[in-house]
């Protein structure tokens, strides 16, 4: 939709931009704004990332839409009515839309076009980025706005290619209506997209079976519509809820942030506030006392009231016992909310299966085996997840200095300074890369601090006639020590999460987010950069390496 023509290999940028969802929109809006010219590819069809391909039945947000949406602009924030608490994906990708239409985005983006490789000439400091169709063009500054979440990861089942239904991956949607009616439907997975779509699915299905692994903790989402006068309570303190949001909010969802731990509080006392917490519903449950991502016996409160709640509303006793989680602290895996998943298992046409104890043997043409039993199908839904936070940088061949590829430097686990940048691959900027709070936050907020800093960046270096910039790789081997102690004094590393890539065998496990949140790690970007940006090498034009004094 709306794709611009295609370039040709002459072309030459000041940025090349990967990537159209929220993060490569703003940036290309700045990039502009800085009178740079900027180009854009992108591999869908349209603008919207992770919400342009995650379509599946019930896809929406977990944060709320009056804070996940764009801060940059005042019209913007006052003009766009959201319907409810949480907006259903087609209206998120309504909304990036509209912000493509307003700010007359698409002229400046390829869609249905992917980068395949981007390569760094040391003789003119230029990248050289080819496209999927062969066609090269070059550019001063290369962007990866890639998202953290955007690699779809199909699980390798033995005879998957024999099944004769549709199978379909949740992150990988098609564009046209899925109807399951009457059809015997099995999802892989218990993760937050399996868990918003199996209640949708079960109303159409004339069976549901659930593949479990690992059960997940998930509190309800009480998505309601949105009153005008929420809204406008919104718009009156937007200036307010957006710099707590930066600033206070280590998750940069704005909340009710907790003063004691969970042990500060008698056991009664303790499962008044859980309850109102999970009444009010949505992510900001884990922000009922500052330890439990931090100390296990606060964090077993909490899991306990979960697996409580669970208990209660699912009526088969052996069924709310395998959706009771029971290996990993609640948190220490991205938490999912959701709406009447648990309530879903009381229906007569959902069942549950406990891969567990009965590994997958085979997928077959009419259906799927475990545990010796088979269980028929006519259409599979792969909710299992994403190759996270590297998997769409990885399937771009980069290479920097000397030709060293990223791939290779990052064999043994991503490195970067600030989740910026990474050493020897100069004027090579991430957006929302590991080692930066990213997944750990309202997606939004990480964006625009991260937009903001690289168009600051790129102005500083124009007013001071600079022609490169890298990490220090001295700076680099300190900030992935940091990132690695600060995850290491929590509970997360405890779990086999996506966060460490323990979701893709083979893959190194490293905690990727940073942990110290947005406010902290926005101070520090912050100081880095009016401290010359201290701990990156800068180069003027026609200069030798130099640290900059700027
Ligand atoms: O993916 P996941 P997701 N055989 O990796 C199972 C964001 N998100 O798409 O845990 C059997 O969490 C796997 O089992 P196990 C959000 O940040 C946000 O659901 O590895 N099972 C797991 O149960 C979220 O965290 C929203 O044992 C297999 C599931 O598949 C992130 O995206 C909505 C398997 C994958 O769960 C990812 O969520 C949706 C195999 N071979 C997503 N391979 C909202 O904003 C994997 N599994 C609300």
């Amino acid at each position: 939709m709306a794709a611009s023509q295609s370039h040709s290999a002459s072309d030459a940028y000041d940025v090349v931009v990967v990537g159209a969802g929220f993060a490569g929109m703003y940036m290309l809006h700045r990039l502009r704004g800085l009178g740079l010219k900027a180009r854009v590819y992108e591999q869908g069809g349209d603008v919207g990332g992770t919400w342009y391909w995650n379509r599946y039945p019930g896809a929406r947000c977990d944060v709320e839409s009056m804070q996940y949406s764009y801060s940059w602009s005042d019209e913007l924030q006052q003009e766009w009515d959201w319907s409810e608490r949480y907006a259903p994906q087609p209206e998120i990708l309504r909304y990036a839309g509209h912000v493509a239409d307003r700010f007359d985005l698409r002229k400046d983006i390829q869609f249905d076009t992917r980068v395949a490789s981007a390569v760094f000439d040391e003789r003119d400091n230029r990248w050289t980025v080819t496209l999927g169709d062969g066609a090269d063009v070059r550019a001063r500054f290369v962007i990866l706005a890639t998202g953290c979440l955007s690699n779809a990861k199909m699980p390798d089942l033995p005879g998957l290619s024999d099944f004769a239904g549709q199978i379909y991956h949740t992150g990988h949607w098609p564009h046209d209506a899925v109807d399951f009616t009457g059809l015997k439907v099995g999802v892989v997975g218990t993760g937050s997209s399996a868990i918003q779509s199996i209640p949708v699915i079960a109303e159409q299905a004339s069976q549901l079976t659930v593949f479990q692994r690992t059960a997940n903790f998930s509190v309800p989402a009480r998505n309601a519509a949105l009153t005008p006068d929420e809204r406008q309570s919104f718009r009156d303190n937007y200036p307010e809820i957006r710099r707590k949001a930066r600033e206070e909010m280590k998750n940069g969802i704005v909340q009710e942030l907790p003063d004691k731990g969970a042990h500060d509080d008698s056991d009664d006392a303790r499962r008044d506030k859980y309850h109102a917490r999970w009444t009010r519903g949505g992510l900001t449950f884990m922000g009922a006392y500052n330890n439990l991502s931090l100390d296990k016996a606060a964090n077993d409160t909490a899991a306990d009231f979960i697996r409580e709640r669970i208990a209660e509303i699912v009526a088969d006793p052996e069924t709310a016992k395998l959706l009771q989680p029971d290996d990993h602290p609640v948190g220490s895996k991205r938490i999912c909310v959701d709406t009447d998943y648990y309530a879903a298992f009381n229906r007569d046409n959902v069942r549950l299966v406990n891969l567990r104890a009965n590994p997958i043997e085979t997928i077959t043409a009419t259906g799927l085996r475990s545990g010796g039993v088979d269980y028929p199908l006519d259409a599979l839904v792969l909710a299992t997840g994403f190759d996270a936070m590297t998997g769409s940088v990885a399937k771009i061949d980069i290479r920097g200095r000397d030709g060293t590829a990223l791939n290779a430097k990052w064999s043994a686990g991503p490195r970067t300074y600030l989740g910026l940048m990474s050493a020897g691959f100069p004027n090579l900027f991430l957006i929302t890369g590991p080692g930066s709070p990213s997944v750990l936050s309202n997606m939004i907020v990480a964006i625009e601090q991260h937009v903001d800093w690289i168009s600051d960046c790129l102005a500083a270096m124009r007013d001071r006639g600079l022609e490169t910039m890298e990490a220090d790789v001295a700076a680099e081997d300190d900030w992935v020590a940091h990132v690695n102690e600060v995850a290491q004094g929590t509970l997360y590393p405890q779990a086999n999460s996506w966060y460490m890539g323990a979701n893709v065998p083979g893959k190194p496990r490293i905690f990727m987010p940073y942990i110290g949140g947005i406010p902290v790690y926005g101070q520090k970007i912050k100081d880095v950069a009016a401290n010359g940006y201290e701990g990156f090498v800068m180069t003027g034009a026609a200069t030798e390496k130099k640290r900059a004094a700027m």
